[in-house]
């Protein structure tokens, strides 16, 4: 049986990354252990490509059984995805991996801010609107009513944000607190959830699909 779906373009040579004149850390080829259709692996995506950094893909099926092997839940014990391999070590949790990468660069001003608005995304956009699209996309099921209202109710703190910074979630430079609301928000319709109500999160949708290395989910 075969797990591991595709590997794209390997890459071994290590190399520093530079983002709008900041250097980040030296960092040496990584590998993405990831679903194709996954929010949390999207945001990992969608910066690996801002920040112009070449690695591997490795596409987990969703119904494999290779995340409850031990090899994998030695790589994250949970057996859930992404996963980030670098220099012989693994590192779950989208959040962390976001941090982790963009640390050095302009898309991490390493503040108590982007701590909150990475929590935020975490604790009530993931769980809600990620919830809900898993439901309503991968189970066929209709979200309950309650996670469609936390949904709403997350978004509405989101658009009084950008309502106020008029830009990006901390202001006018582009950071991984936009990446990390942005995966799971622009993909509210696949949860039932609309985002017309919320012109400020629509204009800043158009605004991050506009940016020049851009990536879509798939
Ligand atoms: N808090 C984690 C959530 C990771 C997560 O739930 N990943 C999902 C895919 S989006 C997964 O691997 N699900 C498989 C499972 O729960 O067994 C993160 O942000 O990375």
């Amino acid at each position: 049986m075969r797990h591991y779906i595709t590997v794209l373009t390997i890459h071994y040579i290590p190399f520093a990354s530079q983002h709008n004149g900041k250097m980040s850390a030296y960092i040496s080829h990584m590998i993405l252990y990831e679903f194709v259709d996954s929010g949390n692996c999207y945001k990992i995506r969608m910066l690996l490509a801002e920040l112009e950094l070449p690695y591997t893909k490795v596409a987990l099926d969703r119904l494999s059984s290779v995340r409850n092997t031990m090899e994998f839940l030695c790589k994250s014990p949970l057996g859930k995805v992404p996963v980030l391999e670098q220099d012989g070590e693994y590192y779950t949790e989208s959040m962390a991996i976001l941090y982790k990468l963009s640390t050095g660069t302009s898309l991490n001003p390493e503040s108590p801010r982007v701590i909150q608005w990475l929590s935020f995304e975490q604790g009530e956009i993931q769980s809600s609107i990620g919830a809900a699209r898993y439901l309503n996309k991968f189970c066929q099921e209709l979200p309950p009513a309650d996670l469609i209202e936390r949904a709403h109710e997350a978004l509405c703190v989101v658009e009084q944000q950008l309502k106020e910074t008029g830009q990006y979630i901390l202001g006018s430079t582009y950071s991984i607190c936009d990446i990390a609301l942005y995966a799971y928000i622009h993909l509210a319709p696949e949860a039932g959830v609309s985002l017309e109500p919320y012109i400020h999160i629509m204009q800043w949708i158009l605004t991050i699909q506009g940016l020049p290395r851009y990536v879509a989910i798939i």
